[in-house]
């Protein structure tokens, strides 16, 4: 089966932009993953093709419209119903690692993007949208983000990334910022590369980087180090989608996000990440 994802943007034609280069490109053209995008203009039902509208309570800027914006949304869900739908919002749950494997565990992604203020929650509510942000800074829609997310996604699907084991020792992978790497010159403008790189000594290669990583971690990344040190303890984020769930080997700290991600009754939408018990 395919990963399918499906964007519901304004600007169709962003898409798939990048992701139709290099490790992306190759794998969509190999048929290993499929993206299409639904232009939310095209459900717009007066002559003016209006998709959004001034704000109630006043203020500055436009909101887009929850009728227009639905419509567009149960196109998308009709091609694949069985898909979380996540709306990107810098309002949403911060995208991490953890996510994206739960996301590519599944069958695919819908990504409702918006544009100006933002969409009516209204739409967010009735369709039980999964909030996700890539971070805490804005943007001028979630189109960019829709391409991030989908990056993070596609290199980690069978056959996209060139060596499987890139995957495995990443940063991220295990909680931890990856160790520094070299190649020739092993000397280079009188900089030369760390000597147990050079020694042959795997066993002794290995514990380096093991050092570099924690260390790394633990100087730049006090949050990610807290949370590795602590991770027998601590319980983690809870899980996203069902997926996740089924994979654990103990109880998260909370229940699904999106049991159902189409069933609105199933969960409310995250605004953001909850506090770890
Ligand atoms: Cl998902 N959307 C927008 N507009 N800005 C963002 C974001 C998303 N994530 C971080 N900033």
């Amino acid at each position: 089966m395919t990963w399918q994802a499906s964007v519901v943007t304004l600007f169709p034609e962003m898409f798939p932009g990048p992701l139709g280069q290099s490790l992306a490109g190759k794998g969509l053209r190999k048929g290993r993953w499929a993206i299409d995008a639904f232009d939310i203009r095209g459900f717009a039902t007066d002559r003016h093709r209006t998709v959004d509208d001034t704000p109630f309570g006043g203020g500055a800027g436009m909101v887009m419209r929850p009728d227009v914006v639905d419509a567009a949304l149960a196109a998308a869900i009709a091609a694949g119903p069985e898909r979380p739908a996540l709306y990107l919002t810098p309002r949403g749950r911060v995208l991490d690692q953890a996510m994206v494997r739960d996301f590519v565990a599944g069958p695919g992604l819908i990504l409702l993007c918006g544009r100006y203020e933002g969409v009516d929650q209204r739409v967010v509510e009735a369709r039980g949208l999964l909030e996700v942000s890539i971070g805490d800074y804005v943007l001028s829609g979630g189109e960019p983000a829709a391409l991030v997310l989908l990056d993070a996604c596609v290199r980690l699907l069978p056959g996209v990334m060139g060596a499987a084991e890139s995957g495995v020792e990443e940063s991220h992978a295990d909680g931890l910022l990856e160790y520094p790497h070299y190649t020739r010159p092993a000397d280079w403008q009188g900089r030369a590369v760390p000597p147990v790189l050079l020694s042959g000594h795997h066993a002794e290669v290995a514990k380096w980087r093991r050092a570099e990583a924690e260390r790394i971690t633990r100087e730049r990344r006090p949050d990610l180090w807290a949370r590795h040190a602590g991770r027998d303890r601590a319980p983690s984020a809870p899980c996203v989608t069902e997926n996740q769930c089924a994979g654990r080997d103990r109880a998260p700290s909370a229940p699904c996000v999106t049991a159902n991600p189409q069933d609105a009754a199933a969960a409310p939408a995250m605004d953001g990440r909850p506090a770890a018990a």
